[in-house]
C-alpha cells in the first residue's frame, strides 16, 4: 500500500468516524425508519409457480393485518440461513421430498420454526408423459428404465437417457449410481424451463423423463405417470445396507403422500405476532395449489393477477384464516 493511500484511507477513516457520531445523534426521522423497517414482513419466493403465487397471496392476507411485505426472491437452499437470520422471515411451501431434511435440522437446531402443515399430500419424483409407455412397457417400475435408458437419449448423451432436473432434487447422481441406471442429468433452473422441455418433447412424441410434484398443473392437463421407485424409507438415505444395493444409500424413491409445510424464522412470533397467527392458519388442498398453478402455467396469468382472483374467489376461506381482533398496530 502507497503512502499516499494510507493517507487517503487515514482521512476517509476520521471522516466516516466523525460523521458517524453526527448520525448517532438520535433524531425523530431515523426512529421512524427503524420502526418501519422492523414492521416489513419479507417473505421468501422461490423457483416454482404454487409457491409464487402463494406467497402473495400471504403478502395480502398480511396487508389485511396492517402489515408491510417485501418479496425476497430466494432459492431454496439458501433460504434456511435467511430465515435463520431474519433477511426472510416466511417461507410458505416447505416440500417433504426435496427439503425434509434441511428443515428439520434447522427446525431442531432452532433457528427456523415449523408453521404448520398444508392440508395437501405431495409427491416430487421422476415423472412421464403416457405415451412414453408405448415404447417401454415395463413402465412405471423403475427397472424399465434400465431396459428402455436409450430411449430417453438426447443428441449429445452417448445413447445414455437424460433425465432432466429441477435444482431441488434430492442427490439423483446417488440414486442413478445406486440402482445402477444408464442415465446422465441435465439440472434446469427453474420449473418453467422443465415445461419448456417437456412441450418441446410432446410436440415431437419424443420420450421424456423429467422432475414434476404433485399438486401442481401438469396432473390436470397432461396424462403421466410417476415412475415407481423402491419405496421410500428414511434408512434408505442413512444406511447403505438398506434396500437393494447394500453398499451405497439412496436406492429408493422420495415419499409418496409426503407432507408440506410453512415455515418462519423464529423471531417472527414475537415481531409479527398476529401475521404469525393466520400463517399457522393457512392450508391449502391438493386442488386448490394445482389451480392456482394452471392460472399461471396454462391460463398465462400473472402470479399477483393469480392471486388476487383466488382471493377475490375465495374470501370466506381465508377471511377465517386472519385472526380475529388482530392489528398489529
Ligand atoms: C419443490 N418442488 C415442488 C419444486 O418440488
Amino acid at each position: 500500500m502507497g503512502p499516499l493511500f494510507s493517507l487517503i484511507s487515514s482521512i476517509v477513516i476520521l471522516l466516516s468516524s466523525s460523521l458517524a457520531t453526527i448520525a448517532a445523534e438520535p433524531t425523530p426521522t431515523a426512529e421512524t425508519v427503524t420502526q418501519q423497517e422492523h414492521s416489513v414482513i419479507k417473505i421468501a419466493v422461490n423457483n416454482w409457480t404454487s409457491q409464487i403465487v402463494l406467497s402473495h397471496i400471504t403478502g395480502k392476507m398480511f396487508q389485511q393485518l396492517g402489515y408491510s411485505v417485501e418479496y425476497i426472491p430466494i432459492s431454496t437452499s439458501d433460504q434456511w440461513g435467511a430465515l435463520a437470520y431474519g433477511a426472510a422471515h416466511v417461507q410458505v411451501e416447505v416440500w417433504q421430498g426435496t427439503m425434509a431434511e434441511s428443515f428439520n435440522r434447522h427446525v431442531s437446531e432452532g433457528s427456523i420454526i415449523d408453521a404448520g402443515t398444508h392440508t395437501a399430500t405431495t409427491r416430487e419424483d421422476w415423472w412421464y408423459p403416457a405415451y412414453v409407455e408405448q415404447e417401454c412397457p415395463g413402465l412405471p417400475s423403475w427397472k424399465a428404465l434400465r431396459e428402455c435408458a436409450h430411449i430417453f437419449s438426447r443428441p449429445n448423451s452417448n445413447n445414455r437417457g437424460v433425465y432432466y432436473a429441477g435444482p431441488w432434487e434430492k442427490p439423483d447422481a446417488a440414486r442413478i449410481r445406486a440402482l445402477n441406471l444408464n442415465f446422465d442429468i441435465v439440472v434446469l433452473t427453474s420449473g418453467d424451463d422443465l415445461w419448456l422441455e417437456l412441450e418441446k418433447a410432446i410436440k415431437n412424441k419424443q420420450p421424456i423423463v423429467l422432475f414434476n410434484w404433485s399438486p401442481n398443473w401438469v396432473e390436470s392437463r397432461i396424462a403421466g405417470q410417476f415412475i415407481e421407485f423402491p419405496d421410500y424409507d428414511i434408512t434408505c438415505e442413512q444406511d447403505p445396507s438398506w434396500g437393494i444395493n447394500k453398499s451405497f444409500l439412496y436406492d429408493c424413491g422420495n415419499p409418496k403422500g409426503g407432507w408440506l409445510k410453512k415455515a418462519s424464522g423464529n423471531t417472527m412470533k414475537k415481531q409479527f405476532r398476529c401475521a404469525f397467527n393466520a400463517l399457522k392458519n393457512i392450508s391449502f388442498s391438493n386442488q386448490q395449489l394445482s389451480h392456482i398453478s394452471a392460472l399461471v402455467d396454462v391460463d398465462k396469468m400473472t402470479y399477483e393477477d393469480a392471486a388476487n382472483q383466488w382471493l377475490d374467489e375465495n374470501k370466506r376461506i381465508w377471511q377465517k384464516w386472519l385472526p380475529i381482533g388482530c392489528s398489529h398496530e
